[in-house]
């Protein structure tokens, strides 16, 4: 892991995956023949990317239950806990309708609904998250969304791993299809014989998904287009190295992409750590994947001052920010990007993966300058309420017709006008 020096040079801006041409076509192609032949394009593409030959897509109850016997007790209780405080920190965001009055009987307000549907995608593989699973799913469940749909790709054997289908369960999600990559965002988006369309599609996945909910947005609003993980931790002198080391590798396991910086004060924090990175990187299974993303995406940073390391966090704008170091919690006023801030030694980014509450949906790739994390938010939509009385008509009416003849809107100034006849 390369050691940097702030006065020397500009932290690089990272950048969202925008695919390759061949892979943005792909999609294109992927999404069209299912808009065209449904299932049956489904069934094609699932047998041609997951390798299997699928009699039904839909998980049964029968497999659910199957799967929460697979898992054991200790371990339900823990998702069952995890579960609850998600769902208790997102009912925390719970927005209510309003309205407001004025003396002349004006009337305006904001009422909000939840969506209809909502689709979540759960990636397959070593990503297959039960974790991201409640993330997604509860705060649809908080909003009121009375439809939620769970895709994910099944593996050779046509199954969905027992943790995904065991905290689909605890989430309240009763409808799961074994399907991944575009031909699930199509589906989602468009309809099939057999999988009604959703308004919303949240979730991560490769590129491949990425780029079909890319596709697909405005025919149904998506979260966000999610890069790969990364995590910032800013400290000085007080924290310890084999934690704020095991913690930047927590993330790099996510994938060779995934992205660990140490912005530090300390020269000799910044030494501690690189070495210590080095001793457990090798200890961890998936350390092939790991040290791609340390030596190739990630490092550390030198600041000659807390205020420059500040500076340079707000550049990374990071998806996860630790910061430990003395009075941690001052700092945090100054912290303007990040998509969640993590304070203090005890508080590992894992906490936050797993069980703390917020949600892990987070902005990554530096879009946390501009987006939130995933939220009750994402699963309602406003409507504006406005109801004039004949008192307020009376008074602005014809203001609002002289504004229509600037514009050239005759029939608009003339809607107007029909309510002064008698
Ligand atoms: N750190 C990931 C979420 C996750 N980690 C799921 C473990 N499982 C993105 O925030
Ligand atoms: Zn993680």
């Amino acid at each position: 892991m390369d050691i940097r020096f702030l006065n020397e040079g500009k932290i690089p801006r990272q950048s969202l995956d925008q695919g390759t041409e061949a892979q943005r076509k792909s999609v294109q192609e992927i999404i069209d023949q299912v808009k065209k032949k449904g299932d049956e394009a489904v069934r094609f593409y699932t047998e041609q990317f997951d390798g299997v030959k699928l009699e039904s897509l839909r998980v049964t109850d029968d497999e659910v239950d199957a799967a929460l016997l697979e898992l054991d007790e200790e371990l339900l209780a823990i998702l069952q806990e995890a579960s609850n405080n998600i769902r208790s920190f997102h009912e925390k965001q719970v927005q209510q309708s309003w309205m407001t009055t004025e003396e002349n009987g004006t009337l305006l307000g904001q009422k909000v609904t939840a969506l209809d549907a909502a689709g979540i995608y759960v990636p397959g593989g070593t990503a297959a998250y039960p974790s991201s699973v409640l993330m997604n799913a509860i705060p649809a469940q908080v909003a009121g969304v009375k439809r939620i749909v769970m895709v994910t790709p099944p593996g050779r054997d046509g199954k969905v791993p027992a943790g995904v289908l065991a905290a689909a369960r605890l989430a309240g999600v009763r409808e799961i299809y074994k399907i991944g990559g575009a031909q699930a965002v199509a589906a989602l988006a468009y309809g099939t014989e057999t999988i009604d369309p959703v308004d919303k599609i949240t979730g991560p996945g490769n590129i491949y998904v990425a780029l079909a909910k890319r596709e697909v947005f405005g025919i149904v609003d998506i979260d966000m287009i999610a890069g790969p993980s990364d995590v910032t931790v800013l400290a000085d002198d007080t924290a310890v190295a084999h934690e704020v080391a095991a913690d930047l590798l927590s993330q790099a396991e996510h994938g060779e992409l995934s992205q660990a910086n140490l912005v530090t004060t300390s020269r000799t924090l910044a030494e501690a750590v690189q070495k210590e990175v080095e001793a457990q990187l090798n200890e961890l299974p998936r350390h092939e994947m790991a040290r791609v993303a340390i030596e190739e995406h990630s490092a550390i940073y030198v600041a000659e001052s807390i205020d420059e390391a500040v500076e340079a966090v707000n550049q990374i704008a990071p998806e996860h920010l630790e910061v430990q170091t003395e009075n941690a919690m001052e700092l945090i006023g100054k912290i303007r990007h990040a998509g969640a801030i993590f304070v203090g030694r005890y508080s590992s980014e894992p906490i936050g993966d797993y069980f703390a509450g917020p949600n892990h949906t987070l902005p990554t790739s530096g879009t946390a300058r501009f987006s939130s994390p995933l939220s009750v938010d994402d699963f309602v939509k406003k409507s504006s309420i406005i109801s004039y009385s004949k008192a307020a008509f009376d008074q602005h009416g014809s203001k609002v017709a002289k504004f229509a003849r600037l514009e050239g809107l005759e029939a608009h100034a003339r809607a107007i006008e029909a309510r002064y006849r008698k």
